[in-house]
């Protein structure tokens, strides 16, 4: 199997005013891109040819630096385009809200630790909600390492790489997330990977 680019789930002027046009084109078309096509060119003549990309994710994590870097960034980034759709953001449904307020208390309190998260991560990388032990958690990864190899299911990441914000928010990392959580999020896929995970 090779990797393959999907396309955006909506269009590319749909997540307007809180991602733009020309952010999504760079990001997607060139940047998640470039992974699928270095992905493709590490992965051949190694073991891990014909494997599923999360069986490449995980068995190349501290082994194969340049081939996990490109699959990561695959994987996240066809998870990231489908974390959020246009008018997102808002109510969470039952059985996840309850158990992010079990988690973290509240609301809110997620929001203000998943923002924290991706401000404080230095440098390139990602913050997470993800599953541990069946429970909710809030982490933050460098580049393009992710919760799979940290023994964890991703269920909503927010890619705080420069080229995910500059061309819209300059350097305010803190704004970008916030609007990523209040207007972005696709809350309804996030409470069905939270469902697989715990399922
Ligand atoms: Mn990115």
């Amino acid at each position: 199997m090779s990797f393959t680019l999907s396309d955006l789930p909506y269009a590319y002027d749909a997540l307007q005013p809180y991602m733009s046009k020309e952010t999504l084109e760079f990001h997607h078309d060139k940047h998640h891109m470039a992974y699928v096509t270095n992905g493709n060119n590490l992965i051949n003549g190694t073991e891990f040819e014909g494997k599923s990309l999360e069986e490449v994710v995980k068995g190349s994590f501290g082994k194969n630096a340049g081939l996990f870097n490109n699959a990561a960034q695959h994987y996240n980034h066809e998870h990231f385009w489908k974390w959020m759709k246009p008018n997102g953001g808002g109510k969470v449904p039952g059985k996840l809200e309850k158990a992010i307020a079990d988690a973290f208390g509240s609301h809110d309190a997620f929001k203000k630790e998943f923002i924290q998260a991706g401000v404080t991560q230095f440098g390139s990388g990602w913050c997470w909600l993800t599953v541990q032990n069946r429970k909710l958690a809030v982490t933050k990864t460098a580049n393009g390492e992710n919760p799979l190899v940290h023994g964890g299911v991703p269920v909503l990441g927010c890619d705080v790489w420069e080229h995910s914000y500059y061309i819209d928010y300059r350097n305010r990392r803190p704004d970008y997330i916030t609007a990523f959580i209040d207007h972005l999020v696709d809350w309804d896929h996030v409470a069905e990977m939270y469902d697989g995970a715990t399922n």
